[in-house]
């Protein structure tokens, strides 16, 4: 069993300040290597319609190699990816005041070549269909560099009682909306943890080196807003489904 990360008092308030704290070796080295090898055991999984989510990118390197970009959906599938969501069930529910629900969970991979992230606040993915606020998880799995893209964060540009969207609605942060803000690159080693709301814009940097960067990341929200896990992957199987499961003449956009 994973050894639940909690909370400190500073690291609660630092959360609701900024919207986000960094963890430094939240999970120890065994939990962290059994973290890795659930990471391997889904991705050496085959890819089928109707189980975990694989998505694919082109290498940046050469514009041709097959790259994996991320792996959704993976709970249902994975006992250790499904102990691993739950682990953060009490620390986010520390963060939210009331008891937390998983929305969503993946693992960015960003191998070698892999994109990067425009700036943007993760409600701008169309979240706020489904509750008004929530909280992620981000667990390193390999060692992100700022060369490799690690997570880059700027503190949550509104005060504690006035969240909101900065910019649109599938569109990511413009330079206007980014001149005042104040990102941060959080270099981690693996078994580290950065919580974050979903108002904290950040951004991570394309992978031009030879290393793969995979970050994991769970998404919460409060319980009493709704269990919305399988609306949310239903109705984004409609429209950005799994490569597997895509209609060969229909072209599908990655917006935020
Ligand atoms: O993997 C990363 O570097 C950031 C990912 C991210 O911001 C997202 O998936 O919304
Ligand atoms: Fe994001």
């Amino acid at each position: 069993m994973l050894k639940t990360p909690t909370l400190s008092k500073d690291q609660v308030a630092h959360f609701l300040d900024q919207g986000f704290v960094l963890l430094n070796k939240a999970f120890d080295a065994g939990d962290t290597a059994d973290i890795q090898r659930w990471a391997a055991e889904i991705t050496e999984r085959p890819e089928e319609a109707g189980k975990h989510w694989v998505y694919h990118e082109t290498s940046l390197l050469d514009g041709e190699k097959d790259l994996i970009n991320r792996i959704e959906n993976m709970t249902p599938f994975h006992s250790g990816l499904r102990e691993l969501a739950d682990c953060f069930l009490p620390s986010v529910g520390q963060l939210l005041g009331e008891k937390a629900v998983l929305f969503k969970d993946k693992i960015n991979f960003k191998m070698s070549g892999g994109e990067g992230f425009k700036p943007h606040q993760d409600s701008q993915a169309g979240w706020e269909a489904y509750a008004d606020y929530f909280i992620n998880v981000m667990v390193c799995i390999d060692e992100a560099t700022l060369e490799n893209g690690c997570l880059e964060v700027a503190p949550r540009p509104n005060s504690a009682s006035d969240f909101l969207l900065v910019g649109k609605e599938w569109e990511p942060l413009t330079e206007k909306q980014t001149a005042a803000m104040d990102f941060t690159a959080y270099p981690t080693q693996p078994g580290d943890v950065i919580f974050f709301d979903s108002y904290a814009p950040h951004k991570s940097a394309r992978n031009l080196t030879n290393s793969t960067r995979r970050l994991y990341f769970s998404t919460y929200n409060r319980l009493s807003e709704g269990d919305h896990l399988a609306a949310y992957y239903a109705d984004k199987r409609k429209n950005y489904p799994p490569d597997i499961e895509r209609e060969a003449d229909k072209e599908y956009v990655y917006r935020v």
